[in-house]
């Protein structure tokens, strides 16, 4: 693959101000020389020196195998530019791109809603439960092929109902792709539903009822999109419905927008997790209550870097929110748009902020206890990630 986002997706560092054009290019090679090369030549802006290769190729068969949950993940964010032209062409649909790398070379964000502009333009080639299906089949293939036990996966409903595409369209495809994921592969799946914040709050409640249908076959409501400007309690009469259903609450909040709204989605919405959170780290009373409750953070490197949050992998505050005793987990968020699957968000935030495998092992096993899961399952993969574990001679 080459075009400038394939080859940014090499690098732990991203030159946000100065444009995708300056990114430097790769040879092809296995992945280990491929980080080796990228590092290298990217040693003008990374902080990171060029790791080792065979300390990358170890750390990478060990993240695979680690037993992990993903809990941050937009299945419209899992469609890879293949997947969106053949799509196209299945679907009759027009795209503004010649190809797969006029696809892949669009996708140079420099905030939230230069990429929003992308995504929603990209899911409109979802059209039959074929589709859905297809999509959805290929994510948890993916998500297996990394390590992931348990994911709980966002959709975004209203991207859809507003082409006229209904439930009755794309929970039968997720619904059947699951089902057979957890059949052949023994992947353990849940669905979020999210709500659109740059859409009002009444929209959110018409969508809460027009899933009626499928109530049952959800874990729980999100919210999602831009940020700033749209705050958590906009969506309280839709949360409430879904708190009165039985269903579980998380929210996106603290990406781009103030800590504020993190608090507001703990107060106002009842969220369990929150999603990115990476701002509370400006109010410190609100770290103290993060911290306290054991609330998981829901943490998306690759994404924080695509969309221009931070400017280098080596900046990210992770590592300082672990250390502050709150509950962090790594996830993709939209691995199709920000350069890697879960395991490459484990893998090139190891390398940029130089992670133990300790440190990786304590954010799986947040991962798993922070899921929905029942406890006797927490408990069998936590079993599973604590044998893995103790087969490297790890104590974690
Ligand atoms: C998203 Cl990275 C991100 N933030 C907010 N909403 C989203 N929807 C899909 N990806
Ligand atoms: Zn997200």
């Amino acid at each position: 693959m080459d075009g400038p986002a394939a080859q940014r997706s090499n690098l732990l560092t991203k030159r946000c101000a100065l444009g995708a054009d300056q990114d430097v290019p790769h040879s092809p090679a296995s992945q280990a020389s491929r980080y080796a090369d990228a590092m290298a030549s990217a040693t003008n802006s990374s902080k990171s020196p060029a790791p080792d290769p065979d300390h990358v190729d170890r750390l990478s068969r060990f993240i695979t195998g680690l037993p992990k949950a993903e809990l941050h993940l937009h299945i419209e964010g899992s469609l890879e530019p293949e997947m969106l032209v053949e799509l196209a062409a299945r679907n009759g649909v027009e795209l503004p791109f010649a190809d797969v790398e006029a696809v892949r070379a669009a996708y140079s964000f420099t905030n939230l809603q230069s990429f929003l502009d992308i995504y929603y333009q990209g899911a409109a080639v979802l059209q039959t439960e074929a589709d859905f299906y297809d999509l959805m089949k290929a994510y948890l293939v993916r998500a297996h092929a990394d390590g992931v036990v348990r994911t709980e996966m966002f959709f975004d409903p209203q991207t859809h109902t507003e082409r006229s595409i209904g439930f009755d369209v794309f929970m039968p495809g997720f619904l059947k792709a699951m089902a057979d994921a957890e059949t052949e592969m023994g992947v353990s799946t849940g669905l979020i539903m999210c709500f659109l914040r740059h859409l009002p709050g009444s929209a959110a409640v018409e969508t809460f009822h027009a899933a009626a249908d499928y109530h049952d076959q959800l874990l729980g409501v999100g919210l999602d999109s831009a940020e700033v400007g749209n705050p958590p309690e906009n969506f309280v009469e839709a949360f409430d419905l879904a708190a009165e259903a039985g269903l579980h609450r998380v929210t996106h909040a603290g990406e781009e927008g103030p800590p504020s709204y993190i608090t507001g989605a703990l107060d106002a919405l009842g969220a369990e997790r929150i999603d990115h959170g990476v701002r509370a780290e400006e109010d410190p009373a609100l770290m103290d209550r993060l911290a306290m409750s054991g609330i998981a953070l829901t943490v998306c490197p690759r994404s924080n870097l695509e969309l221009c949050v931070i400017d280098d992998l080596a900046d990210h505050n992770l590592k300082r929110l672990a250390d502050a005793g709150l509950t962090i987990t790594l996830n993709s968020d939209d691995p199709a748009y920000f350069g890697g699957y879960v395991a490459k968000n484990y893998l090139d935030t190891a390398l940029a902020l130089d992670l133990t495998e300790a440190d990786l092992v304590s954010f799986a096993r947040n991962s798993i206890d922070a899921t929905f899961a029942s406890a006797e399952q927490q408990a069998e993969w936590t079993r599973s990630l604590d044998d893995y574990v103790d087969g490297f001679g790890l104590s974690g």
